[in-house]
């Protein structure tokens, strides 16, 4: 995978590069949920679907900014199922983005996520990657290259709550718990970008991201082969944890469609297991 994750560094300079120059405006198109595309989404899922093209471990690359599944290699042993710029609304008024990458061997479900990377485009570029068999580790864009940080390891108990969705639209006993957190004094903490949103409560000790069913969106709004699983990766390897609304784990879900969405919660241990008993959901 050490090709993959090259090619992921990369990208990162060039999409960083595109989001400082190119033009923010809508392009004609939509994405493959209906949302209007910028320039740039499109831009930056080009210049990850070209860096692919010739690594000869990938055998096919699914965007979220497409439909279907792009196939590149018949020898190829990877999937890279990637959303190249989440958030990119943001960039608008200047906060931070991401690149999200999952990377799968054999069926997309979660059990076949091998490995995951994120890049957050903000004051710095930093890259962090994660395997079943490692902590995430902290990357830092410097001199055009990528300097090694350290693992990223979560406290039991944080202090960050990163409550997203439409307060209007949540469930009764959501709203309660999330005020409940507040109440014991967790600071809010969320952008609407769920890269820089995810990577705050990793590296600022830990907390808790969450995405509900809301009444607007039943089934959530972040993508599970793009955006939930490999995030789940992180989470659980960096000592946290990250479940759906049943209470089973991000990393056991099997997509029936590359697009589907769920709910999701991510965070460290007090955090998942308060919103489990919230939720009526045992053990
Ligand atoms: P809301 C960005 O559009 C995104 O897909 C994620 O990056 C982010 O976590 C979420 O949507 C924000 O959604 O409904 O809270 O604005």
């Amino acid at each position: 995978m050490k090709d993959i994750f090259e090619t992921i560094k990369n990208v990162a300079f060039e999409i960083d590069h595109a989001i400082k120059t190119e033009d923010l405006g809508y392009s004609e198109s939509e994405n493959s949920s209906g949302e209007e595309q910028l320039k740039l989404d499109v831009q930056s899922d080009l210049i990850i679907e070209k860096a692919f093209a010739n690594v000869s471990s990938v055998k096919a690359l699914v965007s979220e900014e497409k439909e279907g599944v792009l196939e590149l290699s018949k020898t190829g042993r990877y999937t890279v199922c990637y959303d190249p710029l989440d958030g990119s609304s943001l960039v608008d008024v200047n906060l931070s983005v991401g690149s999200i990458f999952g990377i799968y061997e054999g069926e997309l479900e979660g059990k076949n996520l091998v490995a995951s990377a994120y890049v957050v485009y903000g004051p710095r570029i930093e890259l962090v990657i994660a395997t079943r068999e490692s902590k995430p580790m902290l990357y830092l864009a410097m001199d055009s290259k990528f300097k090694q940080l350290g693992e990223i390891t979560m406290n039991e108990k944080g202090k960050l709550n990163a409550s997203g969705g439409t307060q209007q639209h949540w469930a009764e006993h959501h709203k309660t718990f999330i005020d409940s957190l507040f109440q014991e004094g967790y600071r809010l903490r969320y952008s609407g970008g769920m890269v820089p949103d995810l990577h705050q409560i990793m590296l600022k000790g830990g907390g808790l991201f969450s995405y509900p069913s809301t009444t607007d969106k039943p089934e959530g709004k972040l993508r599970q082969l793009f955006e939930v699983i490999p995030f789940a990766l992180m989470y659980e390897q960096a000592g946290a944890e990250a479940i759906d609304d049943r209470g089973e784990r991000l990393l056991e879900l099997v997509p029936s469609h590359p697009h589907d969405t769920t709910p999701c919660f991510f965070g460290s241990k007090y955090e998942i297991a308060a919103l489990k008993t919230a939720y009526g959901i045992n053990g």
